[in-house]
């Protein structure tokens, strides 16, 4: 018999939408051109020790000079969706006070030309370029930023209103709140206390409420809003009722701040009783902004912690991964492709998300040598591949996973990893700007054509 049917290798729904993402910082350089203003990673980038090499984000992938270029490769890849972030610090150089106008323009420029290439954008918000000059005044401790972002908010919705209508408000609070004020591995590198820290979390979250109420009054008709989270994912080590269930319990503690205050509207007793006396200050209708409805949740999702029904009475054990267990080159990336499928289900189940979006997946690795014009990541090309097949079981099992953000498409600055750190399916060589695309560009072109897993 012919051996050439498919057997596994099912379609996605006709609407699923594949796309790759990237972050302003990570990728734009320009760092102090046409009147931008300095950031907490332009300035914690400069700290001896913080990040690696000394990398700086001064040049990066110079995206903000040949945005062009990249869109034209995107468009040659068949990527018709890519999400980006406004960098705030180009829009307001001081955070509040006087707007720069050529921040705007080159936004304006950026979308006309992924207009021009067929690309739609989704838009982040906030992805941790904070003005430093608002970290001056207390950064993420203080309410003066949440007040200086609800002006940015209004001002960068109403400005694009007509070329975008997906908006993300904040990119994983707990990157830029946890470790950026409370372990210091992320820019500014403070180590405050845990009530501190807990407050950073409540002045995001309100900042998550004034992106919603933006988008609902100066969006336009049809602009959806979500925000975007790096959950914690639970694995449950069997799929027996009990595993599943103790993983479930796991899932809500470990994200009661961030996604089950929004969803229950208040801090849940359960969170009050673990913070005791580190509980943030909370305003009278402070919740009523946090809790504003919103179209979507798009997840981060990289990797996932297995947990079992625990033993003498404990409800979990969460199990740490030994030494053995696959991973990428960034310590905390597991390979665990059942997230993708646990992740979605667990937020569907316990908060009734009507549509959720994997608003970044992907891995890195630091040695990716170009050889014969291609970098040979099968590994990366493994890694997209298993993920995605647990993204299409959560659909069949009825859970609204819409779309598929692949981070990302170009090599970049990996924060403290610097640029050692390659997540791209397209090559950068940083001292010559080429880009080369990888094996798994042209592996994810492939699967975007052709709707399916290949
Ligand atoms: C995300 N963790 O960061 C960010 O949104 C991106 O800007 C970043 O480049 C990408 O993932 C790869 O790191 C994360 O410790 C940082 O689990 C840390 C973790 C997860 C995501």
């Amino acid at each position: 018999p012919a051996m050439t049917a498919l057997t596994s290798a099912s379609a996605f729904p006709a609407d699923f939408v594949f796309g790759v993402a990237a972050a302003s910082a990570q990728i734009e350089g320009a760092a102090f051109e046409d009147g931008k203003g300095e950031s907490v990673w332009d300035r914690f980038a400069r700290i001896p020790g913080k990040v690696h090499n000394g990398d700086t984000l001064d040049v990066a992938c110079d995206h903000y000079h040949r945005f062009d270029e990249d869109f034209a490769l995107m468009a040659s890849l068949g990527i018709k969706t890519y999400r980006l972030s406004i960098a705030w610090p180009r829009i307001y150089p001081n955070g509040d006070g006087e707007l720069n106008p050529k921040g705007l323009d080159f936004y304006r420029r950026v979308f006309a030309s992924m207009k021009k290439h067929g690309i739609t954008p989704w838009v982040t918000l906030f992805h941790w370029d904070l003005p430093q000059a608002l970290e001056d005044r207390g950064g993420w401790t203080s309410r003066v930023t949440v007040d200086a972002f609800a002006r940015y908010a209004d001002t960068v919705v109403k400005a694009f209103a007509g070329d975008v209508k997906h908006w993300i408000t904040l990119n994983e609070i707990v990157c830029f709140t946890l470790l950026g004020y409370g372990t210091g591995t992320k820019a500014p590198g403070r180590k405050e206390n845990a009530r501190t820290v807990n407050q950073t979390y409540h002045h995001a979250l309100l900042c998550h409420g004034h992106g919603v109420r933006a988008v609902r009054a100066f969006g336009g008709k049809g602009a959806q809003v979500g925000l975007t989270d790096n959950c914690s994912v639970a694995v449950p080590v069997t799929e027996k009722p009990a595993d599943i269930a103790a993983a479930k319990t796991w899932f809500i503690d470990r994200n009661a701040q961030v996604l089950g205050a929004i969803h229950a509207g208040r801090y849940t007793d359960n969170f009050l009783k673990r913070v005791g006396a580190d509980a943030p200050d909370v305003k009278p209708g402070d919740f009523d902004l946090i809790s504003l409805p919103t179209d979507f949740l798009g997840l981060n999702i990289y990797s996932g912690t297995f947990v079992r029904a625990g033993k003498n009475g404990a409800t979990y054990e969460a199990l740490p991964h030994p030494a053995a267990y696959p991973r990428a080159d960034s310590h905390w990336l597991r390979l665990v492709p059942q997230s993708l499928y646990w992740g979605p289900r667990f937020c569907h189940e316990v908060y009734g998300h009507k549509a959720i979006h994997i608003t970044e997946n992907g891995c890195g690795y630091d040695d990716e040598p170009v050889v014969n014009g291609e970098v040979l990541d099968l590994h990366r090309r493994d890694y997209v591949r298993s993920y995605l097949r647990e993204a299409q079981r959560a659909i069949a099992d009825g859970v609204p996973v819409k779309s598929y953000f692949l981070w990302s498409f170009i090599d970049n600055y990996e924060w403290e990893d610097g640029y050692q750190r390659r997540f791209g399916i397209v090559h950068c060589d940083f001292k010559t700007q080429v880009r080369t695309p990888k094996l798994s560009a042209r592996y994810y072109s492939d699967v975007i054509k052709e709707r399916r897993i290949l």
